[in-house]
């Protein structure tokens, strides 16, 4: 089974060193590992990545096509600023699922509107860490599915 791309975008390399309050003090090495054991417990393999740069993600969606069984992806800022990511994911044909640490509805409206949600096959927001577990578990059963 090809690996399931848990994608990162700009400045989550910077988690637990700083704003605490808002992302928790959970690094993304931490997280990282809480990923693997959540996916080798479902007998999954993921690819962890983390870019600040736009290009670098786009080129990791593109790459998921033929490469990854599914997507999980917090393109951080550029959820809400980015169309080049948008048109990729658009065209990635294999389950993608959207996700963020903090519930972005309830901070500032320029966070209120994602260009990677019109494209997912679902959305975790609000659970900290636990949503890339939730994430996890939510590709598990969309691939489950479609095996039959
Ligand atoms: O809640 C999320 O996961 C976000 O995707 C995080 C992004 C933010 O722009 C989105 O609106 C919501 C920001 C990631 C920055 O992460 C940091 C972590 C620690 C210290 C500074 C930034």
């Amino acid at each position: 089974m090809k690996p399931v791309y848990v994608i990162n975008g700009p400045n989550l390399n910077m988690l637990g060193l700083r704003e605490p309050d808002v992302y928790g003090k959970e690094t993304l090495a931490g997280l990282e590992e809480r990923c693997r054991r959540k996916a080798q417990a479902l007998g999954l393999d993921i690819s962890f990545r983390q870019s600040n740069i736009e290009g670098e993600l786009v080129s990791w969606i593109q790459e998921a096509r033929n490469a990854a069984s599914g997507i999980i992806l917090n393109a951080a800022a550029y959820t809400h600023t980015s169309i080049a990511i948008h048109d990729a994911l658009k065209v990635a044909q294999i389950p993608i699922i959207e996700v963020h640490l903090s519930n972005i509805y309830k901070r500032e409206p320029f966070r209120h509107h994602s260009y990677v949600s019109p494209v997912a096959d679902g959305v975790l927001c609000g659970f900290g860490g636990q949503g890339y577990e939730l994430a996890i578990d939510a590709i598990h059963e969309i691939l489950t599915k479609k095996k039959g």
